[in-house]
């Protein structure tokens, strides 16, 4: 398909999944605003539209808590198509919760600032006012990272929940959730009947994840400590995410409010971040590998989030070098279409179920990220060429069979299109 016809239709979808100001996931399974979602939607909007991709991001910052969280969903009060739905997180009319919104309880990977600075580098001085008012829930919402969730004090935040990741049913969280007990849903799932349930989590991976959430609810939404938090894992993916973010938004205090306390602030803290992984989460070879703060345990699962340091320029030429090796391997990350999300050759891999092998669109652009900035063109633009080709052969879904190229998960997936929009304007330009 010629590339201006797959960017209008990349355009097409994402104003078809606009509801009024924030886009949603998918119209067939996901009809509420997700965070790390609506940070990649802005970097899809802001490459035609940036007064609409502030508002993207202007929409989910509305819903941070007092503490400076952002939630990982927000509610359509008006939508019933999703389960489950705010009530059951026991968030609303909380004190602790967003005083105007419907919420869940947990956060996810903090994407926003980075999108934020594409949206104004897109958009110019014309974006400069209204981006300004977001940098403090930027900086609140990244200062909470390390106050509410290091219960350790690693220097490391943890996630408390898989949904948190953002890699949901990934292989990295099995172990750890083979210890939490099963509790009863209290909700009937309905993303089964709407996607095959061979691609989505099994049963008791739901109850695990409902026992998570009512310990949350259970310790009034206060800071997790090992002792009532049954899931404390420190990501890498997220960590790697986290330490962009704070420099992009270090970027943002000096361009836009020429504020060099806060830039050193948020420069400060990514760098602690940096130095705090290289220090605990680097295995013997050379490989940040997530850790179960609970158990003091390291986390040994072949997927490719170990390579998303690389986003962070986390790793160095030897991360980079591993990468590209591995993705030259037909055994591990070398399938016909790329790039799996678990190593071919891992027991854990399956090519259709969600986070457990499938390829997805936000993970290639991480990689591509990385690459571009390590100053691998070549590599980049064959994780580009590569991802093109999953949309033109299955169209804008949620995840692809990397060895087929079939479409799965959920259809006409927003950030699919979004990000597809960012990797054909930076082609381009
Ligand atoms: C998936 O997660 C939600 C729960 O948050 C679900 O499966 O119902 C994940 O892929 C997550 O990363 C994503 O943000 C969300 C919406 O696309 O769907």
């Amino acid at each position: 398909m010629p590339r201006d016809d797959l960017r209008d239709a990349a355009r097409a979808l994402l104003r078809e999944n606009d509801r009024g100001g924030s886009t949603i996931p998918s119209p067939s399974l996901y009809p509420h605003i997700w965070n790390w979602d609506a940070a990649f939607c802005a970097i899809g909007w802001a490459t035609f539209d940036p007064p609409r991709a502030l508002l993207e991001l202007e929409r989910l910052l509305a819903g941070r808590w007092p503490d400076g969280m952002v939630p990982h969903i927000l509610f359509d009060p008006a939508e019933r198509g999703y389960e489950p739905g705010a009530r059951w997180y026991g968030t609303i009319g909380h004190a602790r919760a967003a005083p105007a919104h419907q919420t869940s309880s947990l956060t996810q990977p903090p994407v926003a600032a980075s999108a934020l600075r594409r949206v104004v580098q897109l958009g110019g001085a014309g974006t400069h006012d209204r981006a300004r008012a977001m940098l403090a829930p930027l900086d609140a919402w990244h200062r909470w990272f390390c106050a509410a969730r290091d219960p350790l004090g690693l220097g490391l935040p943890a996630i408390i929940h898989p949904w948190e990741s953002g890699w949901d049913n990934s292989p990295r969280w099995d172990a750890a959730l083979e210890a939490v007990p099963e509790a009863e849903l209290g909700f009937r799932r309905v993303d089964t009947s709407k996607v095959d349930a061979d691609q989505r989590p099994t049963v008791d991976k739901y109850r695990r994840y409902a026992h998570l959430i009512a310990q949350t609810a259970a310790r009034d939404f206060a800071p997790p400590t090992p002792e009532s938090a049954d899931f404390l894992m420190v990501d890498v993916a997220l960590l790697a995410i986290l330490v962009r973010a704070e420099r992009d938004l270090a970027a943002l205090h000096d361009e836009l409010a020429q504020d060099g306390k806060r830039a050193h602030a948020a420069t400060a803290r990514a760098e602690a971040l940096a130095r705090a992984m290289q220090a605990r989460l680097l295995d013997a070879h050379g490989f940040f590998v997530d850790f179960d703060a609970r158990r003091g345990a390291t986390i040994d699962a072949a997927t490719i989030a170990r390579y998303v340091p690389v986003y962070a320029g986390l790793g160095g030429s030897a991360l980079v070098d591993a990468l590209l090796g591995e993705l030259d391997d037909p055994r591990r990350f070398g399938a016909p279409y790329l790039v799996p999300t678990v190593a071919l050759d891992s027991p854990s891999f399956d090519g259709r179920r969600y986070w457990r092998g499938p390829c997805w669109i936000n993970v290639n652009w991480l990689l591509i990220c990385g690459l571009r900035d390590a100053g691998h063109d070549a590599a980049a633009r064959r994780l580009v060429d590569a991802s093109v080709a999953l949309v033109e052969g299955a169209g804008f879904r949620e995840y692809y069979d990397p060895h087929s190229g079939e479409g799965l998960g959920a259809e006409r997936f927003s950030w699919t299109a979004a990000l597809l929009l960012d990797l054909l304007a930076r082609s381009v330009c």
